[in-house]
């Protein structure tokens, strides 16, 4: 049997106060934990105001709060830190570069952003070790850099062109790399990475491999019932899968208050018996540790890990969309939190790990490695009409699928079967 989750603790004692009713209540309660690693909690939430056949949204509550201090991370060191920094900086100015190719029409499709939420992207793969492996959600451009995709590959995707990784034949975030970065390509049906995640942690298993595998759900994905099914098997099976459920607040244009009940969807990971953890999404510190700690859990064999990470979408849906329904004071205290201004603060102020020159000159080489694969992108060729019946990822036949980590060690051979028991050995 796998383990039970440690985030259930065990009921109080009842009071011995002589009130019976209270006593036998108190013995009967449970009581769950969900680690909270803010150092803010914000109080506001949105209204929903009617005026004739318009909607609007307001905040209520307060906005006005100092911006925390990023909170010391108890694994990265300095060059960690830095790194993370840098992969930050290139997802943000891709994204820009991607805006602007949108402009000159050069995109084929729509651009999806992740602006407000570079640390989530980046501090969370950057936990993640290279033969581990991710499933990205659109928005999760900078996870897909630190897999070690370039901004040069990305591009070139968004443009369809020849060269791109789906070779001009999907436009968007529809692509993967199972042969060397271990990145399963997304599709857009929301929650189906979920499964599919537990799956390669449980095809490494029969493998002999333990490792973790990560992945991502908004706020209005995670409502799904394939989330739901993929979650609670990964738990039944004590599978190593560490899910990002990235709540920016707003799922289209609904807000996050109008899509669920609970007050912190970490609290849905007491439901499934795995560990919730908060976080603060726009602190690439707790991003990290949460992550750390849940893919360290995963290589332990001791199953998932819900992560929610607090923050927001900083522009709409994608580009088609001026997010006019999201209350300015919202847009206005999260740009206060941008993810990136306070990461730079940090090492340049706090902790002192990186000079000013040194941080300039660090952005200076981020803009000249994107400039040059921005030039290359455009400049590459789109690809021939006459390739179009082409494989995407390969032509049949053209190379032997083996197992990554090893012979399967579920009895395969002679008509060999094996008992019910033995199946459950090998699939826990
Ligand atoms: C199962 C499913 N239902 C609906 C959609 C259409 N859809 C695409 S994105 C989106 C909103 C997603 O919001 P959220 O999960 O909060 O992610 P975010 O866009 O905020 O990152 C919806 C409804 C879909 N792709 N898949
Ligand atoms: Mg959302």
């Amino acid at each position: 049997m796998p383990k039970k989750s440690k985030n259930r603790v065990a009921p109080r004692k009842a009071a011995s106060n002589g009130n019976r009713r209270q006593s036998s209540q108190a013995a009967n309660r449970r009581v769950y934990t969900i680690l909270d690693y803010r150092l803010e909690k914000p109080s506001f939430t949105l209204r929903q105001v009617r005026a004739g056949d318009q909607v609007r949204y307001e905040v209520e509550g307060d906005v006005s709060a100092p911006v925390p201090p990023i909170r010391e991370s108890k694994y990265l060191n300095r060059k960690q830190c830095i790194e993370i920094y840098r992969w930050m900086l290139l997802n943000r100015k891709m994204e820009t570069a991607l805006e602007n190719l949108y402009k000159q029409g050069k995109v084929v499709g729509g651009v999806y952003f992740g602006l407000g939420q570079e640390a989530c992207s980046c501090a969370s793969a950057y936990a993640l070790k290279p033969d581990e492996w991710l499933g990205p959600m659109i928005r999760n451009q900078g996870s897909l850099l630190v897999r070690g995709f370039s901004a040069r590959d990305i591009m070139m995707q968004y443009m369809a062109k020849a060269g791109s990784p789906t070779k001009g034949r999907d436009a968007s975030s529809h692509f993967g790399d199972i042969q060397q970065h271990n990145v399963v390509a997304p599709i857009s049906t929301l929650g189906d990475l979920i499964p599919v995640l537990a799956g390669v942690a449980l095809g490494a298993r029969l493998q002999g491999r333990t490792l973790a595998v990560m992945t991502y759900i908004g706020d209005g994905g995670q409502s799904t019932g394939v989330t739901y099914e993929g979650l609670n098997f990964a738990a039944v099976q004590n599978l190593g899968l560490v899910l990002f459920v990235e709540n920016n607040l707003w799922g289209y244009s609904t807000p996050a208050d109008m899509q669920f009940r609970v007050k912190d969807l970490a609290e849905r990971a007491i439901a499934y018996g795995i560990p919730g953890v908060i976080i603060d999404g726009t602190d690439a510190c707790q991003v990290y540790d949460a992550a750390h700690e849940a893919c360290e859990r995963a290589r332990r064999g001791e199953g998932p890990t819900l992560i929610e990470a607090k923050m927001m979408r900083m522009k709409g849906h994608a580009i088609h969309d001026a997010a006019e329904y999201v209350p300015k004071p919202l847009f206005e205290y999260w740009h206060q939190r941008d993810p990136i201004a306070r990461f730079e603060n940090y090492l340049v102020n706090v902790k002192k790990w990186l000079t000013p020159t040194e941080n300039r000159e660090l952005i200076a080489g981020v803009d000249r490695e994107l400039e040059a694969d921005r030039e290359f992108a455009v400049n590459s060729p789109m690809p021939t009409p006459e390739s179009a019946a082409g494989g995407t990822y390969c032509e049949p036949g053209c190379h032997e699928i083996k197992p990554k980590y090893g012979v399967p060690k579920v009895p395969t051979s002679k008509g060999a079967r094996f008992r019910k028991s033995e199946a459950a050995v090998h699939l826990r």
